[in-house]
């Protein structure tokens, strides 16, 4: 079993460019818009919610639109502001955590299992980060808090607007069973169809399969599906930094149990990281610790220091920091990695601090 301590919020904005044009225009308020370039070929990036109800929504004509809606008013876009109001909910984001994980400019995950603020409840992050939004950008978000970043996300979803819901570990698998399978991810609407022809309408129908079916009828696919069913997500939240990394990671040829064992195991991995921020002429400020345990599953702790880390000396007190946060003694080590990220060099502060980054169900 994953690590259920693991606090994970998804922020998501609501009815995104449409509330920026709203909140900008504050004659929009309260009307059907669109965003988007009113030309034949023009496509529709968001609708305000007064417009949805009319059936318009992203990616959809603006033809096509304005039949649905003939009072729609058009807006054009204007992305520098989006890309303001992103960095400014960055700017929140970093006040509790730096692992932050952007999906797009209005949405991104937290992992908040070890914030900044000491604070012990998920969901008192997620009011303040709400209320933080509105009263620097007066936009409204939804977010969502649960153990791993699936259940996240579907609860951002849950109650739009300004919504916040929480699922606790311990609800996570009634909720799943009532869910709709339509609102898991990585079911399109091809996948939702074919499990609708199956008898599979719900997470629990989904749970009531086997595995072996699901990864015949469903490829690689099948075997994500049947973790969600069972409440598995073993994503960590990847901040972009951390992709801008130097590391390194050792498997074991016995696993360990004992803290000396993990401590000299900890030392040779600090070495061979020296090592690689040498090669590299590397400089970050955020240490990662990845354990992997015995039965596969991996947790990540990281810490961030405004001195730059370069040298073994540097890293090794601070990874034993990180090492000493993992109980492993009845949960046997299998392999440790350890990485340095966060350069800080390229920031400009005028600029968002990420890029488009795609989620593959990789584990
Ligand atoms: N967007 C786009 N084209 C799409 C989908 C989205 O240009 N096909 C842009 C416009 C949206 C923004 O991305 O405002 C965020 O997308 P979301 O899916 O989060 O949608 P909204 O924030 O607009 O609405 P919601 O309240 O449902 O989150
Ligand atoms: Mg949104």
């Amino acid at each position: 079993m994953e690590d259920r301590r693991m606090k994970v919020i998804h922020v998501d904005m609501d009815q995104f460019y449409a509330a920026v044009e709203q909140h900008d225009r504050p004659e929009l308020k309260g009307k059907p818009i669109a965003v988007g370039h009113d030309a034949e070929r023009g496509v529709v990036a968001t609708a305000s919610y007064e417009a949805r109800r009319f059936g318009v929504h992203s990616a959809q004509s603006i033809q096509v639109a304005k039949r649905l809606c003939p009072q729609l008013i058009i807006v054009e876009p204007h992305f520098q502001r989006y890309k303001e109001v992103s960095a400014v909910l960055h700017g929140i984001f970093h006040d509790y955590t730096d692992l932050i994980e952007p999906i797009s400019l209005d949405e991104a995950f937290l992992d908040v299992t070890d914030n900044k603020r000491g604070m012990v409840m998920g969901v008192d992050i997620a009011r303040e980060i709400k209320q933080r939004i509105y009263s620097s950008t007066g936009l409204t978000a939804s977010a969502g808090v649960s153990y791993c970043k699936f259940l996240a996300k579907i609860a951002s979803d849950w109650r739009k607007p300004d919504g916040l819901t929480v699922i606790h570990p311990d609800r996570a698998l009634d909720f799943i069973a009532r869910l709709k399978v339509e609102k898991i991810w990585g079911v399109g609407e091809k996948t939702a169809e074919k499990m609708h022809r199956m008898g599979i309408f719900t997470g629990a129908d989904l749970r009531a399969q086997p595995l072996e079916f699901l990864t015949r009828e469903f490829g690689k696919m099948g075997r994500v599906f049947h973790d969600f069913s069972l409440g598995i997500d073993p994503r960590p939240v990847v901040s972009e930094w951390e992709r801008k990394s130097v590391s390194c990671e050792r498997t074991f040829a016995v696993d360990i149990r004992e803290n000396s064992a993990a401590d000299e195991e900890l030392i040779h991995t600090v070495e061979e990281l020296e090592r690689r921020i040498t090669k590299n002429e590397f400089a970050g400020h955020t240490l990662t610790l990845k354990v992997k345990f015995q039965d596969f599953q991996q947790i990540t702790r990281s810490i961030t220091v405004d001195e730059v880390l370069r040298t073994g000396e540097d890293i090794l007190p601070l990874a034993r920091q990180l090492l000493e946060q993992v109980e492993f003694g009845s949960h046997p080590i299998r392999l440790m990695g350890l990485g340095v990220s966060n350069q800080r060099t390229d920031l400009p502060d005028d600029k968002p601090r990420w890029v488009q980054l795609e989620l593959p169900f990789e584990y």
